[in-house]
């Protein structure tokens, strides 16, 4: 498949504006092993956003655009929050959500694109925030799980509503004070991992985006897994720059501030044992067809 979606008529080639040329040019659709290492040449992985400058939330994006394995086959669904404002500039399908529906969304999409391309994979994966994700949605995103819905839903954890200058979310830390809740947090961050696991989730992971080769390892699993086996829950944590007062350049610090051995980000994973056996078959197949194009291969100076 790769680029035929994009692909330009040659009679029109000359009138495309020179920003869709550059992004057929460049983009890493059908492209084998595409991955993070990619965000800096290829135009569909975002080049310009609206977010706040340095918000960790683009960077995070980034790593989930080049992760996915099938993007030109790939809908993404969304909600409204801070994520809503880069899905404008995203070369991937995209369907916006009433704020708090996007897994109700995900759901109908799935089981229509799978009756409309019955012999094509089509994978589908939520983006939301926070709030949307463990507050408003709550209802909608473990009903998705409980009834075994095939995709992956990601929340975009900054640990507070964002977007509306500051709210607290069922995320949000014990004690934290943020500009809209004065009186601060009365109670733990939910445990949403451990509720997406008990919920049916295949596959579950939390972690922050300081490590990109980990963010596409696992955004990989997670979109492997949901296609073939059930829901997976990936949670990421997107530290809202403006809410906490740091500057620009300090997300990535205060990533590494919360994925310490015992704290709130630190890299947790649940894996059925299903999936981890679908994805041990995966790894051995890629092996063996890698030895085979190794053993057919013309040995060095035959033509
Ligand atoms: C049905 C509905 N309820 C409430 C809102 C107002 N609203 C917009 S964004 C938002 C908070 C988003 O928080 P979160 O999902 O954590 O995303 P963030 O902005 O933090 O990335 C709220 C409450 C809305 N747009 N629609
Ligand atoms: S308000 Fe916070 S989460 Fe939203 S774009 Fe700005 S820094 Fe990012
Ligand atoms: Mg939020």
């Amino acid at each position: 498949m790769g680029k035929n979606n994009l692909k330009i008529c040659s009679d029109l080639e000359d009138i495309m504006p020179p920003e869709y040329r550059e992004l057929v040019a460049s983009a890493t659709y059908g492209k084998e092993n595409r991955g993070w290492k990619d965000i800096g040449s290829a135009k569909e992985l975002i080049e310009e956003h609206s977010l706040c400058a340095g918000c960790p939330e683009a960077i995070a994006f980034r790593y989930v655009l080049a992760s996915l394995p099938n993007p030109e086959d790939t809908v993404m669904v969304g909600s409204t929050g801070c994520t809503s404002l880069v899905f404008p500039h995203v070369a991937v399908h995209n369907i916006h959500s009433l704020f708090g529906n996007q897994n109700a969304v995900a759901s109908g999409l799935k089981r229509a694109l799978k009756l409309r391309f019955p012999d094509r994979e089509k994978d589908v994966v939520v983006l939301a925030g926070d709030g949307a994700t463990v507050d408003i949605g709550l209802d909608m995103t473990l009903q998705a799980w409980f009834r075994q819905e095939k995709f992956t839903t990601i929340c975009f954890d900054n640990e507070l509503y964002a977007n509306t200058g500051g709210q607290e979310s069922g995320l949000t830390q014990k004690g934290f004070v943020m500009k809209m809740a004065p009186q601060g947090k009365q109670f733990n961050k939910v445990r949403m991992p451990e509720i997406a696991r008990e919920s049916g989730c295949a596959y579950v992971a939390i972690l922050t985006v300081s490590k990109p080769n980990l963010v596409e390892r696992v955004l990989k699993n997670a979109v492997l897994i949901a296609r073939t086996i059930g829901p997976t829950y990936i949670q990421i944590y997107t530290p809202c720059i403006l809410e906490i007062g740091k500057q620009s350049m300090e997300g990535l610090q205060e990533m590494r501030d919360a994925e310490g051995p015992n704290d709130r980000f630190a890299f947790r994973e649940f894996i059925t044992d299903e999936a981890k056996a679908f994805l041990a078959d995966m790894d051995e197949k890629k092996k063996a067809a890698a030895a085979a194009k190794i053993g057919t291969a013309a040995p060095a100076g035959v033509k």
